[in-house]
């Protein structure tokens, strides 16, 4: 058994769980995300290695809009108990960060361990139970040690056992206090933005080839990771791991035309279904619209195999069933339908878009958040996500990791407030209504931070971070208030 909230309940049980309220259960886990690079600093430290996006902020600033990079940040290394007073101020239950693989282990290999960087993540740990705060950690946010991108990152097979020797040195280290691990944040993201499209470190642009190798790769790490931890290390059984995913909703451009709806469900199957067909559904392996139109492009390409990798029957049975719950992140929604000569003119060949045919577009109606153009507040898009994989993978327990809203950073933060408001109500709608079984949301982020190549330049935070003052100054803005009143009541204020 599992302590939350004073009550004594197994993780996902929803044992306090009562339908005559409508609101959110006892047990919901409410929890408020970060991420090392984006807030840590001490880029170079205490021993830490150098990561890609140390590597990339620091010899390609022009891919980043304002040039910026994480030397410093949010000094989250140094100010980590400022952070989880934050946490505690607002009453989250839980705080997912991640740990920096090269802190840990300088060159990615697990013959040299960096024991400062370990001292460090134990110290956060303890300052957060301490608060009765629980960890849940990933271990894989993007920052690979650049000695591994030298072997070729994740289009090398070697990494699935770095990540697994990785991977096992901290779960020895800090499974008797961490009872909720990530084992990869957003693959469906970094492997199309940093293998496809040049638009994440290691920006190696092998659009069609490159991501579906890492996504392999990926599949295979977990799924090692996941059965040693439950074979060697789990014994209480009260720990639980598996990835995150990324996802938009994509809905048909036109709901009465088939051929869209086909559209919006091979977009579905590419873009989230490459990771979670394998892992959740019950047959296991890719999607079959996916497997079949690589296959055939791949041909007509004059290529004698696949550029998808072949998952062989005892890796289809290795990968399968390789996560407790569905661990989702969830932020904006798209049309979708099928491609035409003139919206398909400009992909690549190969590229995801040219194996899928799917275009995708807007609705003007979707509020448009104020510094992210690819970020839209579309509620109703999270509500027909969480209903899609009720009714694709068998209504699995899940945890929504990541869900928020971006501005220019002013502490008067109404947009955050209505976004949030809006897309808790969503699954209060997708509980009660429709029956998803949702444990938990996770508002990214609990403070302003490094927004990847575009800076500095969109803020999520829940609290404001004064990047110019010395001791970066943390400041709780309008919407931190707002959800302590729902977490205080476990309903969504009137006002
Ligand atoms: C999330 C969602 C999309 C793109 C990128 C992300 N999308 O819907 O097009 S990245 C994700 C990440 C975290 C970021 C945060 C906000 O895990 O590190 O800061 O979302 O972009």
């Amino acid at each position: 058994h599992f302590v939350t909230l004073g009550t004594l309940c197994p993780i996902g049980s929803l044992c306090s769980k009562t339908k005559n309220d409508k609101n959110f259960p006892n047990d919901f886990i409410w929890c408020a995300a970060s991420s090392s690079y984006q807030i840590e600093g001490a880029w170079n430290e205490d021993g830490k290695g150098e990561s890609i996006w140390d590597r990339a902020c620091h010899t390609q600033a022009e891919k980043i809009i304002d040039q910026s990079n994480a030397d410093i940040s949010a000094n989250s290394y140094k100010l980590y108990k400022e952070d989880v007073r934050a946490l505690k101020e607002v009453g989250f239950k839980y705080y997912r960060f991640s740990i920096s693989w090269p802190r840990i282990l300088p060159n990615g290999s697990h013959t040299n361990i960096n024991e400062r960087g370990l001292q460090y993540y134990d110290e956060l740990i303890d300052e957060l139970l301490a608060n009765g705060i629980q960890p849940m950690v990933t271990m894989y946010h993007w920052e690979l040690p650049q000695a591994l991108q030298e072997l070729g990152g994740f289009l090398n097979p070697v990494i699935v056992d770095y990540f697994v020797q990785y991977a096992e040195l901290l779960i020895k280290r800090f499974g008797n206090r961490v009872k909720i691990w990530n084992t990869f944040n957003e693959p469906n993201i970094f492997c199309e933005f940093g293998y496809g499209r040049e638009l994440h470190a290691p920006f190696v642009g092998l659009p069609g080839v490159g991501p579906y190798l890492c996504s392999y790769h990926v599949l295979l790490a977990n799924a090692k990771v996941y059965r040693m931890y439950h074979d060697h290390y789990n014994s209480k059984k009260v720990g639980k791991i598996g990835p995150v995913f990324q996802s938009h909703f994509y809905f048909p451009k036109d709901p009465k035309n088939l051929e869209h709806v086909k559209a919006a469900n091979t977009m579905l199957q590419f873009w989230l279904g490459q990771y979670t067909h394998p892992i959740f559904s019950k047959t296991g392996g890719y999607p079959k619209i996916m497997e079949d139109s690589i296959r055939n492009n791949s041909l007509k390409e004059g290529l004698g195999q696949s550029r998808l990798p072949e998952i062989d029957e005892q890796q289809r049975k290795l990968i399968r069933g390789t996560s407790d719950f569905f661990f989702l992140n969830y932020y904006s929604s798209l049309y979708a339908e099928p491609a035409n000569k003139t919206t398909a003119k400009d992909w690549p060949v190969p590229s995801l878009s040219h194996d899928s045919q799917v275009f995708t577009t807007v609705d003007d109606k979707w509020p448009l958040a104020e510094s992210s153009s690819w970020l839209r507040s579309v509620p109703e898009g999270f509500r027909a996500l969480l209903n899609w994989i009720k009714n694709e993978y068998d209504n699995p327990p899940l945890i929504i990791t990541e869900n928020g809203w971006s501005d220019r950073g002013d502490i008067d933060d109404t947009g955050r407030e209505v976004f949030l408001r809006d897309h808790l109500q969503a699954i209060l709608n997708a509980i009660w209504e429709d029956g998803c079984n949702v444990l938990g949301h996770t508002t990214w982020s609990i403070i302003d931070n490094f927004e990847w190549i575009s800076g500095y330049t969109e803020k999520f935070g829940l609290y404001h971070i004064d990047f110019g003052s010395e001791n970066k100054t943390r400041t709780p803005k309008k919407s931190s208030k707002f959800m302590q009143k729902v977490i205080r009541t476990g309903k969504i204020p009137k006002d």
